[in-house]
């Protein structure tokens, strides 16, 4: 037995540590591109402009057009594709980031043991090529494979059992594909790019990162493409040995890796149609699973990002999308106007008040006038739908931190629900959001009443909307109605943190 392959100068047993992260990195891998599918369900649109502006995309999987002459939302350019490509099928955002989420954080804790293993054994020098004749030696390869003769096995410069081409491809796929794509993944975080903008700016800008990563995919797929014609151009039933049972040699039943690999895919096989089951048919299971495993990380790592966004004023965006309609019987869409917000605003919101209730000392009511004799603050923001499109805006309006000391939070006050006069546009449940009470000590948390430089318009949340810079859009809740301050989100609502939360399985954290 020699797991590590110490023995082996020829390299040319897969130790133990390889086969297994091999397997659970075919799960993971093919687990995060089908979920990837459902992420991009919900904007099947791709720029390389970060103001996503409409009739810029260079790439789109949609054939719906958005009317000129009247308002859309984001949610109107979405579609479904079946639960056979994405992980869930239909309308699976939500769940779709908390199985590709998941994944992620499995996928990058199997490398990372693959990665020490394979350092700490010589196993590295399968990989690794160790000379520049590499280059044209797999051109050579490549060569014979398209004109359909098999390349020697090995290297003329090292103890690889790979020829130069699958050396120099798994090479690209561990060392250059997979951080690009942790690292892509990791700039369209709102909490990363509000903290640190300049490490988007990276990859150029949001979208731009976006874009790389869905190309990452599509090298991804290719490169499985690749593999799978390879495995049956060398041989099936060697390969699985190889893959499977760790030699092709002095097995005394040549089909053994084959059968139980093929074993071994068809678990797979079984563990992405029972995601697609779980998540079509007891979502709220799924969601309270998948989050038990992802928030506890995801919030310790992103949650205390304060964002420090200053982005130039000539960088607004010239199209700021939407997502929610108003409040008003204008807009059927809303799902619901309501009366008392039509007459607000039929006389300029002088009647509005701003109501802040809940466990404060002072439950106290707000003009708008009063809001803006507080210390009013400005930020030239990015905004970053959940659903991937972005826009940058500056903002203008008073922080929640002015707001609620003039209320008094008392002691067990840890959440703050911001409730909105508008409705969820897929339920018709009440708007409401619920943000841990910490963020209002974030520097860039306003109530908005203005945008580049003019009052807040309707469709952008008139009066009042809450700016996150550090989450995701669908928690800065537009025509706030209230502020409450509670002990426990989960007596609100459904008990999710929010209406998203609450009906698209949404994640209250929203900070990636
Ligand atoms: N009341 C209410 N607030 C809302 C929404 C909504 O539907 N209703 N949509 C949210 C979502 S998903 C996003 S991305 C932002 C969009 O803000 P914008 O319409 O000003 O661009 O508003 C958020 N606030
Ligand atoms: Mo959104």
């Amino acid at each position: 037995m020699d797991p590590f392959g110490i023995g082996d100068p020829s390299l040319h047993a897969t130790p133990i540590f390889i086969r297994l992260t091999h397997w659970f990195n075919v799960l993971f891998l093919t687990l995060l591109l089908r979920s990837g599918l459902a992420v991009l369900a919900a904007h099947p649109k791709l720029y390389w402009n970060i103001h996503a502006q409409p009739g810029t995309e260079w790439l789109w999987f949609t054939r719906k057009k958005m009317p000129a002459d009247q308002m859309w939302c984001s949610t109107d350019e979405e579609v479904e594709w079946p639960g056979c490509l994405a992980l869930p099928g239909g309308s699976g955002l939500g769940l779709g980031r908390y199985w590709h989420f998941l994944n992620a954080l499995a996928w990058m804790a199997c490398g990372a043991i693959y990665m020490a293993l394979l350092f700490l054994s010589p196993q590295w020098r399968r990989l690794v090529p160790t000379s520049w004749e590499v280059f044209p030696d797999a051109l050579r390869d490549l060569g014979m494979y398209l004109t359909f003769r098999t390349p020697p096995q090995g290297t003329p410069y090292g103890p690889s059992p790979f020829n130069p081409l699958q050396q120099l491809t798994y090479f690209g796929i561990v060392f250059l594909l997979a951080p690009l794509m942790m690292l892509t993944g990791l700039a369209q975080s709102p909490s990363i790019a509000g903290r640190w903008p300049r490490y988007e700016r990276l990859f150029r800008n949001r979208q731009t990162a976006r874009s790389l990563h869905f190309l990452g995919l599509i090298a991804f797929v290719v490169f499985l493409i690749g593999h799978l014609v390879m495995i049956f151009w060398h041989g099936f039933a060697k390969e699985m040995n190889l893959m499977v049972m760790g030699t092709d040699e002095g097995l005394s039943l040549w089909w053994s890796g084959a059968a139980i690999g093929t074993g071994i895919v068809l678990a797979i096989v079984g563990v992405h149609v029972a995601a697609n089951l779980v998540s079509a048919h007891f979502q709220r299971t799924t969601h309270e699973v998948l989050s038990s495993l992802v928030d506890p990380i995801r919030e310790r790592v992103l949650h205390h990002l304060q964002s420090v966004q200053e982005y130039p004023e000539s960088s607004v965006s010239p199209f700021f999308r939407l997502n929610g309609y108003p409040p008003i019987s204008t807009y059927p869409q809303a799902k619901g106007n309501d009366e008392s917000y039509e007459k607000l605003l039929k006389h300029g919101f002088a009647e509005y008040r701003l109501r802040v209730e809940g466990l404060v000392d002072h439950p106290t009511e707000f003009s708008i006038d009063e809001l803006r004799a507080l210390p009013k603050q400005e930020q030239t923001t990015l905004h970053h739908c959940i659903q991937g499109w972005t826009s940058i805006g500056r903002w203008g309006g008073v922080r929640v931190r002015e707001v609620l000391d003039r209320c008094g939070v008392q002691p067990e006050g840890r959440y703050i629900a911001f409730h909105s006069f508008g409705k969820h546009e897929a339920s018709g449940n009440d708007y409401y959001e619920c943000i841990s009470i910490d963020m209002a000590d974030h520097p860039q948390v306003i109530l908005a009443y203005e945008l580049n430089g003019v009052t807040l318009p309707v469709q952008h949340g008139a009066p009042l909307r809450l700016r996150l810079e550090t989450k995701l859009g669908f928690k800065m809740v537009k025509w706030v109605r209230s502020i409450e301050v509670v002990d426990d989100y989960r007596k609100l609502g459904e008990g999710q943190g929010g209406v998203r939360e609450d009906q698209q399985q949404f994640d209250m954290g929203a900070e990636i």
